[in-house]
């Protein structure tokens, strides 16, 4: 299977719990789509949707979703995916984005999501984003504000 990026950017200093294991996203992970179900609507999405997706974010080399495995079972648990969006403001520099956090309902309560939280962080400086965003329910801001983001813009959305 291909890696969707190199996992050499994975924190060597956060460890996944016994039994886990941190890895990034591959070309066979289609089961991840049912943990997507958890966060929102992930709609019709064949095994070759999910295969061209995946090699769209792989050509554009700015996904890096970061999945954990629950090894005995084989199943994806939980899930973060960081987006880098190259600017031409702040030097030439890049923004990133914090999207789709997601923990198996039946895996939560053993702070999967703050692993998950500080493996993005931590890769977002490594690659050196400027700065880091993303969009949450009201009830989650206390959570992410122990990672250090703090509100201060409007969020302004249309949907289609
Ligand atoms: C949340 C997610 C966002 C995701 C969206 C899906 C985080 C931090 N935020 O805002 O990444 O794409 O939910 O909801 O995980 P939607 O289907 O209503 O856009």
């Amino acid at each position: 299977p291909v890696s969707l990026f190199d996992e050499i950017l994975l924190p060597i200093n956060i460890k996944a719990p016994e039994g886990f294991c941190l890895r990034a996203l591959r070309d066979n992970d289609f089961g991840y789509l049912e943990l997507l179900k958890q966060l929102t609507s992930v709609g019709h999405v064949t095994k070759n949707d999910f295969e061209q997706r995946f090699l769209s974010m792989k050509k554009a080399n700015s996904y890096y979703v970061v999945v954990l495995e629950h090894i005995q079972t084989a199943k994806i648990v939980g899930a973060a995916t960081l987006v880098i969006e190259f600017k031409f403001i702040h030097g030439a520099g890049s923004r990133g984005r914090v999207e789709d956090v997601v923990v198996d309902e039946s895996m939560r309560g053993q702070k999967l999501g703050v692993l998950l939280n500080r493996v993005l962080v931590d890769m977002a400086k490594t690659i050196g984003v400027y700065k880091l965003s993303l969009e949450c329910k009201t009830e989650l801001k206390p959570f992410y504000n122990k990672f250090g983001y703090s509100e201060n813009l409007h969020f302004m959305v249309q949907r289609f």
